[in-house]
């Protein structure tokens, strides 16, 4: 991957979590790395094969010149953010936001943050097996392309599945969804999470029967083992219910 560097871009703004700081502006100071592959703009020598970065600088320019945020932190995550939803391009952006007139009373250079934003395509299979089955998993699907740092890319089709595993009764619909994500894989368990709670998931028993079931088969070819997470997931490969639909949308990861 290749890298456009911005380094020591002063905007004067207003953030901070004291009230004085919201209407007196002050200097901030911004850099990043933009990582993009721009192999192609160094046989052409044109803009369009690289990320322009007189764009970049005016979009963190105005993102921090119209917004009013207590925390660097939240200032951080909306300039990095925003560089990834405006330049489909760029795989990785590290924004590091100084604040060099933080009001301390200390002698200090500066201080600040740097937050990390990275572009992966994450498999993901849905699967339901208790009421209004299509439903719920047409709701998931909904739900997930809402979620800010989420583009669902690519749904296969739903396929009926018998129980497996020994403890769920009941019939499933099973499918596989490719999504563009700019979260971390912990990040995206938390949205899960969430989206299963919305569709009324009860965790009763493993491996029982669900209102929506969704796991994270792959994430990008990141490897993921804790105690929360293991990706990719540890027994996708004896499940048609998950290589199924996956073929059908990712034919190059199932063979
Ligand atoms: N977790 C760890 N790795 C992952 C991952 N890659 N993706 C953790 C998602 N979650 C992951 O999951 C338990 C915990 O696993 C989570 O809290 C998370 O931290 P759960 O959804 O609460 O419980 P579960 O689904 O019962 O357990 P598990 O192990 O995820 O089971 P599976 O693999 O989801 O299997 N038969 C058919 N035909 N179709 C099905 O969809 N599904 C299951 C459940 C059984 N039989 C099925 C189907
Ligand atoms: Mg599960």
């Amino acid at each position: 991957m290749n890298t456009v560097k911005i380094r020591g871009l002063e905007v004067v703004c207003r953030h901070g979590v004291n009230d004085f700081e919201k209407v007196e502006p002050h200097p901030f100071i911004f850099d990043a790395d933009v990582e993009t592959d721009f192999f192609s703009a160094t046989q052409s020598d044109c803009l369009d094969g690289t990320v322009n970065y007189s764009s970049v600088c005016k979009l963190i320019t105005g993102i921090a010149q119209n917004n009013v945020f207590n925390l660097i932190e939240k200032l951080a995550y909306e300039c990095a953010f925003s560089v990834m939803e405006t330049f489909p391009a760029v795989k990785k952006i590290t924004l590091t936001v100084w604040k060099p007139e933080a009001p301390m009373k200390c002698r200090f250079e500066k201080v600040g943050v740097t937050f990390s934003v990275e572009r992966e395509t994450a498999y993901l299979s849905l699967g339901s097996s208790m009421g209004d089955r299509q439903g719920y998993i047409d709701k998931a699907l909904k739900l997930l392309s809402k979620e800010r740092g989420i583009t669902v890319l690519k749904v296969s089709d739903c396929i009926e599945t018998a129980p497996y595993g020994g403890v769920a009764q009941n019939g499933f619909l099973n499918c596989a969804a490719a999504v563009s994500v700019l979260l971390t894989p912990h990040n995206l368990l938390d949205v899960i999470h969430k989206i299963e709670s919305a569709c009324e998931r009860e965790r009763k028993e493993r491996w029982g029967d669900r209102t929506l079931d969704i796991d994270i088969v792959f994430f990008g070819d990141k490897k993921v083992c804790d105690e929360r997470l293991t990706i990719p997931h540890p027994d996708w490969q004896n499940r048609d219910f998950v290589k199924i639909p996956l073929k059908s949308i990712a034919p190059h990861l199932v063979k």
